[in-house]
């Protein structure tokens, strides 16, 4: 018989429990009391100031608004249906002091940080102040897309942005607490369209069976149960969670209900009771299920079938609708100073910048006509088109998505062919699973997410959908550094290294619609011959930005040929010196403007669109740099290693014939950070135009 362990708890204290090692804590210690306050009673009669809620939702319009008009897309109906639950945690966290020797708090719903943002500059915790607020998003600021760690230790403990990644974290910390013996109460807030994760789930049962075990300390889970995710009603679109919640208690959770979770004095008794009845009974987990209202304080935005989860309001609507939208926010009341004047200075330079185009519109026209407008749209606009065509062709073309459809460019599909589209709710896994099932019983199935989802949560199951013989299709969008304003979290820099070497996996970055269009009819139509010839086709991932670019870099007389790089540019003609160029996707159009460039310095450039990544065209590429004295110059909106470049080098390697000189660009090892455009953090990270021209110069 082995040795068997004996139950901790057996174990005398002085072994049981193990201190981790101290580092300085960052967090910020506890804030005075908020500016914008409401008054809420406490469960032992005396009274508590917290957050006004009414002002978080005053905030998030105004700062939401300077960064729309800063170019970055905002969160609006998620952070105001936290608004009140939010106040109330923060109300009872820092009424201990210090605070975080008491609570560790984890915001699993990361899109509505914004919310915890405008709560802390109420506060004035961690020196937040208003103003800060209207840097939201901005590669300035810490206050980014979605809580982050790196850049703002002091405010944010545990990064999020991936919906279901905080939970298992908190219970890591709560697990944490108890082998240190520290008394402290873990507190997560997360939302219901999180909740269908598989990580989420995977926390959910294992929180209440190990804290029946004594392994966690206290935990209060806060569930914001508005029945809507990112695209729309979550029973609706794919399937209803109520069963779910049913059968938490179950699970071995002690349920407490909160019929109106934006009723602030009901959230906070809730929240009060909840911690007490967590470090009361430990052994036992407390879940508040609160019926939430996404988008609440606006009427429009809570009838809107996605409870205004994107800011509806665009710059724009600055001088038309803004103020309206305050205002009812405020129902109808007259705003603080403070916020009067914020409102004023947006219509003021809104005022200031419709004047400013209209006397350039009274201009007189330039001599010389202008260049034609080049036609741009999103590279993924192609994609849809081409499922289109072949499921109206009659191949068995099928959706399978995961409530970001509207955003990767696959919903015109499924407007069309609805009866061909399913959602599985928020939960990529389970998407990409559910794809290779339809595979292997014959079906061309095509799944769809941000990049960063796709090419980590669904990663294992597209790997055992290759080993099943049920490869899957799909398009995972908003590419590297293209997923500006969301921040590090959602910026997928690794998704060529971390899928390019899965066995029978085709790798695809469009630089066009055009070319995302002929690209996806190839892949389906290869795909159906080689099931129909009784051999089991390869996956193929398709991997695009979100920007507009323009929506043809086809040559005329040349055609698109998988494998094949297309040279979009060749300055070569009549230069001394010149290079080679190979990029892909968003960086394409990078790649030909800095040749453009380096050719009025009397540099000349063959500009290459290294479309396959994983199988680059070692000829093509090898032709080119036999015309530019073996120079190459490699650019990705990915991490240098492990890319494309270095794919591209080791493949040329492979075949004897390494450039002479080579610069491989890409981002060095790091994190990136909210930004209002992509160009801001190609440029900061050395990727963008005057980025390829410099490495081009250092070695023509
Ligand atoms: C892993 C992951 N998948 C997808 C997204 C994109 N996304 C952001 S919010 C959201 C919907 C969130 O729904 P829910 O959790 O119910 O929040 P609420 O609607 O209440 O704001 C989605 C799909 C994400 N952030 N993380």
């Amino acid at each position: 018989m082995g040795v068997e362990l004996a139950a901790a708890a057996a174990i005398p204290p002085e072994q049981r429990f193990r201190k981790g090692l101290t580092y300085p804590n960052p967090l910020a210690g506890n804030p005075g009391k908020p500016k914008f306050a409401a008054t809420v009673k406490r469960a032992d009669g005396g009274s508590e100031t917290v957050a006004c809620p009414v002002a978080t939702r005053t905030m998030v319009a105004l700062m939401d608004m300077n960064a729309v008009i800063g170019g970055a897309a905002c969160h609006w109906g998620g952070p105001a249906a936290l608004a009140e639950l939010m106040s109330a945690i923060h109300g009872v966290m820092f009424s201990a002091s210090p605070w975080h020797q008491r609570f560790n708090f984890a915001n699993d719903a990361g899109h509505t940080e914004n919310g915890v943002y405008a709560l802390k500059a109420n506060y004035g915790f961690a020196d937040v102040t208003v103003n800060d607020l209207k840097a939201f998003r901005s590669i300035t600021s810490k206050l980014t897309g979605h809580g982050e760690s790196h850049l703002f230790p002091e405010g944010v403990m545990v990064s999020n942005g991936p919906l279901g990644s905080s939970i298992p974290i908190a219970q890591g910390l709560a697990m944490a607490d108890v082998l240190a013996n520290h008394k402290r109460t873990t507190i997560c807030v997360i939302s219901d369209g999180a909740m269908m994760e598989g990580e989420a789930k995977e926390a959910v049962s294992a929180i209440p069976g190990l804290a029946g075990k004594g392994l966690l300390a206290p935990f209060v889970l806060v569930v914001s149960d508005n029945n809507t995710k990112l695209s729309g009603r979550v029973d609706e679109d794919a399937f209803s969670m109520q069963p779910y919640f049913n059968s938490l208690e179950s699970q071995g959770w002690k349920i407490i209900k909160l019929a109106n979770g934006n009723d602030l004095q009901a959230a906070y008794s809730a929240v009060e009771s909840a911690v007490a009845t967590a470090e009361a009974h430990p052994t036992q987990p407390v879940a508040i299920w609160a019926k939430t209202v996404k988008g609440f304080g606006v009427a429009s935005t809570v009838k809107s079938a996605s409870g205004g989860h994107g800011y509806p309001l665009g710059g724009g609507d600055v001088a038309g609708k803004l103020r309206a939208f305050v205002v009812e926010i405020n129902g109808g009341k007259p705003l603080a100073p403070e916020f009067e004047a914020w409102l004023k200075e947006l219509e003021d330079a809104a005022v200031a910048k419709a004047e400013k185009a209209a006397k350039a519109a009274a201009a007189p026209a330039p001599a010389a006509p202008a260049a034609p407008a080049v036609k741009k749209d999103k590279i993924q606009a192609g994609f849809p088109k081409a499922m289109i065509a072949a499921a109206e062709k009659g191949l068995p073309v099928v959706s399978v998505s995961a409530d970001l459809q509207g955003s990767t460019g696959v919903a015109p599909f499924r407007a069309k062919f609805p009866q061909l589209s399913f959602e599985v709710g928020v939960a990529e896994s389970n998407m990409v699973s559910t794809a290779v099932g339809f595979s292997k019983l014959g079906y061309i199935p095509v799944v769809d997410t941000f990049v960063q989802f796709g090419a980590t949560k669904g990663l294992l199951p597209l790997t055992m959908g290759v080993l099943s013989q049920a490869p899957v299709i799909a398009v995972f969008s908003h590419t590297g550094f293209q997923d500006a304003a969301d921040g590090a979290s959602h910026q997928g820099l690794t998704y060529l290294a971390a899928s390019g070497s899965i066995p029978h996996v085709q790798q695809y970055c469009p630089a066009s619609a055009e070319e995302a269009e002929w690209a996806m009819g190839h892949a389906i139509a290869t795909f159906a011959k080689e099931r129909q010839a009784g051999h089991h086709p390869e996956a193929t991932l398709f991997f695009c930005g979100r920007e507009n670019f323009p929506v043809s870099l086809k040559p005329t007389g040349v055609e698109y040929a998988w494998g094949k790089a297309m040279t979009v540019a060749d300055t070569t003609a009549g230069k001394a010196k010149s290079v080679v160029i190979s990029a892909n996707g968003s960086l394409v159009t990078h790649a030909m403007k800095a040749a453009e460039k380096l050719a009025a310095d009397g540099i000349g450039a063959i500009v290459l669109n290294n479309a396959t990544p994983n199988h680059p065209d070692v000829p093509g590429h090898q032709a080119a740099l036999a015309k530019c004295g073996g120079k190459l110059v490699t650019v990705e909106d990915h991490q240098a290693l492990g890319g494309a470049g270095a794919m591209l080098l080791t493949k040329l390697a492979a075949d004897g014939k390494l450039p002479s000189a080579a610069k491989v660009l890409g981002v060095q090892g790091e994190f990136g950070q909210s930004a209002y455009t992509a160009d801001e953090l190609y440029n900061k990270h050395g990727i963008g135009v005057a980025g390829i021209v410099a490495a081009a110069k250092a070695i023509a």
